[in-house]
């Protein structure tokens, strides 16, 4: 048995390595010869805990190999991104590209009996669109959309569903929803998936899976918009909301998130907005918590540069550029957004903190702007202006003292 899998990035890479150390033949497929050149050398390209001892482990039993061209597998599951468009009059347009090049690359291979699967997160129709795309690429096979179950090739959604960070554990432990094209695709997605997944395998159909994960992050941006709003409203009545929320988060069926410097990740910030392009007039809601945790970077600048207008030679000392707590993924991240407005609006000396990356991943447009990567001691050391933009662990453990002749702008009630 060979499984395939489309993409090695933040999800096919971890996805490759869990199924490869099943015993399970892995051929990992990705346009980057780097990330395949590094891979093959048993080493990874992201940033994954315990990732690098599992990769390094299935590829020195040549249960994973890596290559840039797609080869014969029994199952394909693609896992490559699915970015959306930004357009002039403020929609945003789910681009299929990546998913669409990925149908081609697989159709010349496909042979009958092969089952393909989508894990990128995908706008409603997406799986629909990928059978289609390999049906046009290979008229000699048939497809579940004209065949149903008698069809040559199976096709299912299975969103992948996994927290960065986290990724090893819940990519076993999860439960997965399977939505197959028809009833035989959804029940050999799930043979597949039991040979690693110890969660259960829920099936519906492609359209549902699609619009469950859609879901579930569109959920816990409105609940994280909710949060940003509160701290909002509590800085203007002059309100701890820190406290506040402990305090509502008291009641039994209150269970309030946490206010931030805005949302980052490549899921949570753009999920919301493919349900929002199918559904325009009806996911307001959805749309609203967009819109204000997008605003919630904004205000957080203000805050900094009203603080900041204290000092004659103000030295602003940023902590945290990743888009969430221990992890080096600078992707849609809030943190990073603030820096670069800042760096570009002259407000002072800005210097970073950020330990999970070194110089040679300092974004590029940090260096130009003359930010600084520093350490946290020499930035408490040098800073009049201290703002914690990510809750890093370094950054919870540091010693108050040190915070207490400094401004200080906690984004995120970690101080
Ligand atoms: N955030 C807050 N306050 C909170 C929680 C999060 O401001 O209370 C911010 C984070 O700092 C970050 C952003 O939201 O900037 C998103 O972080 P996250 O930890 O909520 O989620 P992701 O993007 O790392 O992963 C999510 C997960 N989805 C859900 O929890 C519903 C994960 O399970 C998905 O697999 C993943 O999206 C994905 O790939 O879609």
């Amino acid at each position: 048995k060979t499984v395939s899998v489309i993409g090695l990035g933040y999800i096919g890479l971890p996805t490759a390595a869990v199924i490869a150390s099943r015993g399970i033949n892995v051929i990992g497929v990705d346009v980057n010869q780097h990330a395949v050149d590094t891979i093959n050398n048993g080493c990874i390209h992201i940033v994954e805990p315990d990732l690098d001892i599992v990769v390094r482990g299935v590829v020195s039993t040549g249960n994973l190999k890596a290559t840039t061209k797609p080869e014969p597998a029994e199952a394909f599951m693609v896992a490559v991104p699915t970015p959306f468009k930004h357009s002039e009059d403020g929609s945003h347009k789910p681009n299929l590209d990546y998913i669409k090049s990925a149908a081609q690359a697989i159709a010349p291979v496909l042979e009958k009996g092969n089952l393909v699967i989508l894990e990128s997160t995908s706008p409603v129709g997406a799986t629909e669109k990928l059978a289609a795309w390999l049906a046009e690429a290979r008229p000699d096979l048939s497809f579940p959309q004209d065949k149903g179950d008698s069809a040559d090739i199976k096709v299912a959604h299975c969103p992948e569903r996994v927290l960065p960070g986290y990724v090893l554990q819940e990519l076993v432990s999860n439960d997965r929803v399977i939505g197959g094209m028809s009833k035989a695709c959804s029940e050999k997605a799930v043979e597949l998936y039991q040979t690693f997944v110890r969660g259960e395998c829920i099936i519906t159909n492609s359209r549902t899976a699609e619009m469950a994960k859609l879901t579930e992050n569109s959920f816990r941006d409105v609940n994280i918009a909710f949060a940003n709003e509160l701290s909002v409203i509590c800085d203007k009545l002059k309100i701890n909301v820190w406290e506040l929320i402990k305090l509502a988060n008291r009641h039994p069926r209150v269970n309030i998130l946490n206010p931030g410097p805005g949302v980052g990740g490549h899921c949570i910030a753009v999920d919301p907005w493919f349900i929002v392009d199918s559904c325009p007039e009806e996911a307001k809601i959805i749309k609203q918590a967009r819109l204000t945790n997008d605003a919630k970077p904004h205000y957080v600048v203000n805050k900094i540069t009203e603080a900041a207008d204290q000092f004659k030679k103000p030295v602003i000392a940023c902590l945290g550029l990743a888009f969430k707590a221990d992890i080096d993924d600078l992707r849609e991240s809030p943190a990073l957004q603030i820096v670069e407005e800042l760096a570009k609006s002259d407000v002072g000396q800005i210097m970073v903190v950020e330990p999970n990356i070194n110089d040679s991943e300092m974004p590029e447009t940090l260096i130009q702007s003359e930010v600084e990567l520093v350490t946290l001691e020499s930035a408490l050391e040098k800073a009049n202006v201290v703002v914690v933009l990510v809750d890093h662990k370094e950054f919870k453990s540091a010693d108050r003292v040190q915070f207490a002749a400094k401004v200080v702008i906690d984004s995120r009630g970690v101080l």
